[in-house]
């Protein structure tokens, strides 16, 4: 497709309006805001990720093609998450402690709303200590975690040991996920389930709650 070939273009020199203007066609012409995230945003992202780990693109031109990607999310947004469902669980999620990706994380939450269930995005950054109190005072029913970084996934096992040694482990529902994680690191920290992409995630979530 033309406008999805000239969109994974704009991402990558990361003109906002453009993308959200691309967005909305896309959405005009009966495109799913599925559809319109993993074929073109994320597609899109994806050359942008290639580019950047061969040094061909730096920081600052990846935050564009991250900002641009989030205008096409934050139009799509009010679409995933409408749902006349009732609530399935509750999800605390948050990127762990060291790691500033959020892109991913947000589309879960997205995705997860959509789905029906309630999310309290704790953003970036997150020790050990945030999450564990947000557990509790929003009583939920699951916490999500996720890592970009091979530096910060080793970070969501301190979470999971934490709960253990609180005995409030088995209280939760413990889903992890980001690009550099894979279903063996899941297991060996501990983790209920690694989740691949956003839609595994609800998949995975709505298991575990039925
Ligand atoms: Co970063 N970065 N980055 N970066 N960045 C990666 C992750 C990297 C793989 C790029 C590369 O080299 N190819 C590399 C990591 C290498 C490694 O650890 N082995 C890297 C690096 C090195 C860095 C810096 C260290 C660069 C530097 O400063 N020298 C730095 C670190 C900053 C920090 O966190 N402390 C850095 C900074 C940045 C930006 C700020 C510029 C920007 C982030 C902007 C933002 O998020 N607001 C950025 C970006 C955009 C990327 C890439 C290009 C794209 C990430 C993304 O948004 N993908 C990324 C390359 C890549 O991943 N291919 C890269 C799209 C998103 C939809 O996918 O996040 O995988 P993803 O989420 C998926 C699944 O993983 C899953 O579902 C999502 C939707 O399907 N999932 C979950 C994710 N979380 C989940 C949680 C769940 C369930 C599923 O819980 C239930």
């Amino acid at each position: 497709d033309e406008l999805t070939e000239q969109m994974m273009d704009d991402l990558y020199d990361g003109l906002k309006e453009e993308i959200v203007e691309a967005t909305q066609i896309l959405l005009d012409r009966g495109w799913t805001p599925y559809d319109i995230l993993t074929k073109a945003l994320v597609a899109g992202m994806t050359i942008v990720g290639n580019d950047f780990r061969d040094g061909i693109l730096f920081v600052p031109e990846v935050l564009l093609a991250a900002n641009a990607m989030k205008g096409g999310m934050h139009l799509l947004k009010p679409l995933l998450v409408e749902t006349g469902a009732p609530t399935i669980g509750k999800m605390v999620i948050g990127t762990v402690k060291g790691d500033i990706h959020d892109i991913g994380k947000n589309l879960v939450g997205m995705m997860m709303e959509g789905a029906g269930f309630e999310i309290v995005d704790l953003g970036i950054n997150n020790a050990v200590e945030g999450y564990l109190e947000a557990l509790a005072a929003e009583n939920a029913d699951i916490l999500g975690m996720s890592a970009l970084l091979t530096t910060t996934m080793p970070y969501m096992k301190t979470v999971i040991d934490t709960m253990k040694e609180q005995g409030i482990r088995e209280d939760y529902i413990v889903l992890v996920g980001g690009a550099p994680l894979n279903e063996e690191f899941g297991k060996a920290i501990g983790a209920d389930a690694y989740c691949r992409d956003a839609a595994v995630a609800v998949e995975t979530a709505k298991t575990y709650m039925a």
